[in-house]
């Protein structure tokens, strides 16, 4: 498929949403592998595309996009097709996997994941560290968890109608990312887990979302 994508953005579990949506779809792009924290994402030609200076964004010719949950939604919608589809049709379908998106981003990576990663992982010089919030979010995410372990306690591979769609993405990389900071998952997050990163799309996405020097890493 002829396509002119661009995706800004490397080295966090959001802009690896993104590579991983797009290979899944097959779809080539180029990768401009800004990071955060580094000043790439506060240069003047950065913050014209986005001026919330943040990645991920992707371009699709003279369209760009920010938030990693629209971006997956987005490529969803414009480039699934038959047997290569990340979003249910129907319209039961469709409002199952909005709720899984909303809540993956609201409770789990906005909430719990993100504000851990501010004040608890070595970056307060920038944030200030706050032991107490990181343990309550830490607490918060193990009890939001408590959704996923009864959804997923009917022996489902993939949240919404047996297919794995783009909920699948968001609440992936907050599982791995969890794991990361030994938060600790819900049992039967654990197959489920294994049963996404071992699709070729996410292998071949955590290479792509490698930092290129890892030096410039923060
Ligand atoms: N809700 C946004 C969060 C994006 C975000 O906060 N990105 C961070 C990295 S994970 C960032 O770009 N920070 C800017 C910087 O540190 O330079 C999304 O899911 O895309």
């Amino acid at each position: 498929m002829g396509t002119n994508l661009t995706l800004w953005g490397v080295g966090t579990p959001r802009t690896l949403r993104v590579h991983w949506a797009l290979l899944e779809l097959g779809l080539e792009y180029e990768s401009k592998p800004i990071l955060s924290r580094s000043g790439e994402t506060k240069t003047a030609e950065y913050t014209a595309l986005n001026p919330r200076q943040k990645i991920p964004l992707l371009q699709d010719g003279a369209f760009a996009i920010g938030e990693s949950a629209a971006i997956v939604a987005y490529l969803a919608r414009k480039y699934s097709r038959p047997g290569h589809s990340l979003v249910p049709e129907d319209a039961e379908g469709h409002a199952r996997w909005l709720e899984w998106c909303f809540f993956t981003i609201a409770e789990l990576d906005a909430t719990a994941l993100y504000v851990i990663r501010r004040h608890g992982t070595n970056l307060g010089h920038l944030y200030t560290d706050a032991p107490e919030v990181v343990a309550q979010c830490g607490e918060y995410f193990r009890h939001q968890l408590q959704f996923v372990e009864a959804a997923l306690a009917d022996g489902r591979d993939y949240l919404v109608g047996e297919k794995f769609t783009t909920a699948d993405i968001l609440l992936g990389t907050c599982l791995t990312w969890a794991v990361n900071y030994r938060v600790g998952i819900c049992d039967n997050a654990v197959p489920y887990l294994e049963r996404l990163t071992s699709r070729d799309a996410y292998q071949r996405a955590s290479i792509s979302n490698m930092p290129k020097d890892s030096a410039k890493v923060s």
